[in-house]
């Protein structure tokens, strides 16, 4: 008997009809990592993104949006003040120094946090790369990786090798789209740098003139030669050098994917990559989000419901990817907020993707390190609750009170409110709670000890046989079922047995 292996075609249809390999949806919690020149100034306007900075710088303030423009106002002042007008965003290489960065502390930090895999920007949207490659040396005309220039190290090298080390799947973030390459023309530059937005290489024949028929040409070719001289053998040069678990690209939505030609990558992927059987991808490939590809992505926003493609909410502890200096404690989400995040993901199947931003001298925030170990004194004691589940589409979720609200996906959302699931309602026992399954179990996870020591579940359908109990506590509780509802007493568990 012969088996042929699948083989993957340039369409989506052939493309979305690889299913995302189970370790993905089974991994729930991961951490994103945004480092690089960005990392220098760590700054930018509270509410926006620091690793924007020189998009920001070379924004052209006429042709921007409201917040674009103060954006561009708040940094070129800072830059001016700090660095001088003649300080180009090039010259942060050689502050980007990274001689604290120790490899294997963030792989024991990233093992106590509970995450399962972590993702690292390879090279993010201003094209600067964190591991050698002959596209970011000599097409640039100047050393724009971080071997050749900065710390002098292949960091996306050093960080894999350590996160693996711990047993921890390790992701490649590659933003397809760099911003001011030198094979963009004169004009695309222009467009890249004002505002989303992207070229129409489609305009209708009669309504160009002779010199814009011209300039598309030239755009197009440029274009066509980014692809093909930079964008392909970067990218296949990380999946057969660093053989990354995951692949996350961004910044596709400044062109469809016929454009970048990410159809025929991602089939080459499929079909070639050394490990084909694991590699996961994300969405943004130039047809939209939460459309096609691996898993679906929401970024500051509200993730999904009721769909059975994986997917994964990725947002900042604070307002900000690259770490932005100026946010103070009340920036940062808590503790609390954080576990309530994570279980109303998951609890609708999701994943989150949490961000950090380490500093330029390769050191992690300090707030930013404690969150993750908090994430993960919690999942040593509740994880069973989180790994590997499903959502529960069975049992009402959330039968009484309200669900939360959240905020559409938004480009620079602030943050969903998950304040209002926090309160409890009034009456004597918590009705908020979030519920995962995982074969006959399932995990009802509480934001608070409900008062008189009573928890109440409604619309569940659970009879005599089943066990009740507490993840961390070696006690069976005692519950009755009435009409639906399942009263479960807590009273006999004492603040000594609670592990955390
Ligand atoms: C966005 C990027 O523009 C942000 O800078 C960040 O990398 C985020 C994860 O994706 O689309």
């Amino acid at each position: 008997l012969g088996f042929a292996q699948k083989s993957y075609e340039p369409n989506w249809e052939s493309l979305d009809s690889r299913e995302c390999p189970q370790w993905f949806p089974d991994a729930k919690f991961g951490i994103f990592i945004h480092w690089g020149l960005y990392s220098v100034p760590g700054y930018t306007n509270k509410g926006t993104y620091a690793e924007w900075y020189w998009n920001a710088l070379l924004e052209d303030p006429n042709t921007a949006n409201e917040k674009r423009k103060l954006r561009h106002e708040v940094i070129t002042s800072f830059h001016n003040k700090n660095y001088g007008a003649d300080f180009k965003y090039a010259d942060f290489r050689k502050d980007f120094t990274c001689e604290l960065f120790n490899p294997s502390e963030w792989a024991d930090i990233f093992k106590r946090s509970g995450a399962k895999y972590v993702v690292l920007t390879s090279k993010h949207h201003d094209g600067y790369c964190l591991w050698p490659n002959k596209e970011a040396s000599t097409s640039f005309g100047m050393a724009w990786n971080s071997v050749e220039s900065g710390p002098k190290r292949d960091l996306v090298r050093e960080l894999t090798d350590a996160v693996r080390d711990e047993d921890i799947k390790m992701g490649l973030y590659y933003s397809i789209w760099d911003w001011f390459n030198p094979y963009w023309t004169k004009q695309q530059q222009q467009l890249m740098s004002s505002g989303n937005m992207a070229v129409n290489f489609n305009e209708k024949a009669d309504k160009v003139t002779p010199a814009k028929k011209k300039e598309l040409k030239a755009a197009k070719e440029g274009l066509s030669k980014y692809v093909h001289e930079v964008m392909y053998p970067q990218f296949k040069e990380l999946v057969n050098e660093y053989q990354p678990s995951l692949l996350f690209s961004d910044g596709d939505w400044w062109m469809n994917d016929e454009l970048w030609e990410t159809k025929p990558m991602l089939a080459w992927l499929y079909n070639n990559a050394p490990n084909k059987d694991e590699v996961v991808i994300n969405d943004r490939w130039g047809k939209g989000r939460g459309q096609h590809g691996g898993y679906y992505t929401t970024e500051y926003g509200a993730g999904f419901e009721g769909i059975d493609k994986p997917w994964e909410e990725n947002r900042g502890i604070g307002m900000s990817f690259g770490v932005n200096r100026i946010e103070n404690i009340d920036d940062y989400r808590t503790e609390k907020e954080l576990l309530f995040m994570l279980a109303d993901l998951v609890s609708r199947g999701g994943n989150l993707l949490l961000n950090i931003g380490p500093n330029a001298d390769g050191t992690i925030p300090v707030i930013m390190q404690e969150r993750l170990i908090q994430i993960g004194n919690w999942l040593d004691v509740n994880g069973e609750a989180i790994y590997g589940t499903r959502a529960n589409s069975e049992s009402a979720q959330w039968s009484e009170g309200k669900r939360p609200v959240f905020s559409k996906h938004d480009f620079h959302a602030g943050f969903p409110i998950y304040e209002m699931t926090i309160a409890p309602k009034a009456g004597n026992a918590f009705k908020e709670c979030w519920y995962t399954r995982k074969e006959n179990t399932l995990y009802a996870l509480t934001p608070g000890w409900p008062k008189n020591n009573q928890l109440v579940l409604r619309n569940l359908s659970i009879n005599e046989n089943t066990k009740v109990s507490m993840l961390g506590v070696d006690k069976e509780l005692d519950y009755t079922i009435d009409n639906g509802q399942i009263q479960i007493d807590l009273s006999t568990i004492s603040i000594n047995d609670l592990p955390c």
